[in-house]
């Protein structure tokens, strides 16, 4: 299995890879969290995302397709979070996929609307969680991330998930789906 997950800033992407990750035995590539790495470890990189990242921008294709590219190589099964953002990136992930003649198999959408992610990012208080960021972010997915949608529709793979109830109930949903 090669699963893309795919959703709105705090739609719970990173919450519903853990579960995924552990049960699946998946390699987890989170490109936000290896942003956030960079940034921790003070790199070149690192201070150049974070500021585009404080913006609620996105970092450039061009960055996150070669810290995929790099990862790649060892990885088998993997689950890819928050890597596509853009139709870009999402053609150079299907190219490196069928260079080693791999493909994506579940798109998995978590759907959740505005206001609840307003509060939710909120309540969580990440450096990147204040509310002219998250309404920033949300504005770049709508134009930038939601044509995914429609791109991995064409392609067959799109299962959309309702992501607001409990975590435990998104995960037996999301299960359903790659079963
Ligand atoms: P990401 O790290 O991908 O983070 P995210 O979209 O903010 O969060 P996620 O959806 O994973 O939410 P989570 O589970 O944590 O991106 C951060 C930034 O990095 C981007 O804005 C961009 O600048 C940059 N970036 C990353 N990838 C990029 C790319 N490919 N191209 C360009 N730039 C890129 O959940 C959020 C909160 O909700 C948590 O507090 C959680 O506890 C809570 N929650 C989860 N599920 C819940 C539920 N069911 N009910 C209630 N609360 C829930």
């Amino acid at each position: 299995m090669n699963i893309i997950f795919l959703g709105a800033p705090g739609s719970g992407k990173g919450t519903q890879s853990a579960l995924l990750v552990e049960k699946h035995q998946l390699t987890h590539l989170s490109t936000g969290d290896m942003l956030r790495a960079e940034i921790a470890a003070g790199s070149a990189l690192g201070l150049q995302a974070k500021a585009v990242m404080d913006a609620g921008e996105l970092v450039s294709d061009e960055i996150v397709i070669a810290m995929i590219a790099q990862r790649l190589s060892q990885a088998t099964g993997v689950l890819f979070d928050g890597f596509p953002r853009t139709l870009s990136q999402a053609q150079a992930l299907d190219a490196l996929l069928a260079e080693k003649g791999l493909s994506i198999t579940h798109v998995i959408e978590l759907k959740v609307d505005s206001e609840e992610i307003v509060s939710r990012l909120l309540a969580r208080g990440r450096a990147d969680d204040n509310e002219q960021t998250i309404r920033n972010r949300l504005n770049v997915f709508e134009s930038q991330t939601k044509p995914l949608v429609d791109y991995y529709n064409a392609q067959g793979k799109l299962h959309s998930v309702v992501g607001v109830g409990s975590v435990d109930e998104i995960h037996a949903q999301i299960e359903r789906h790659l079963s």
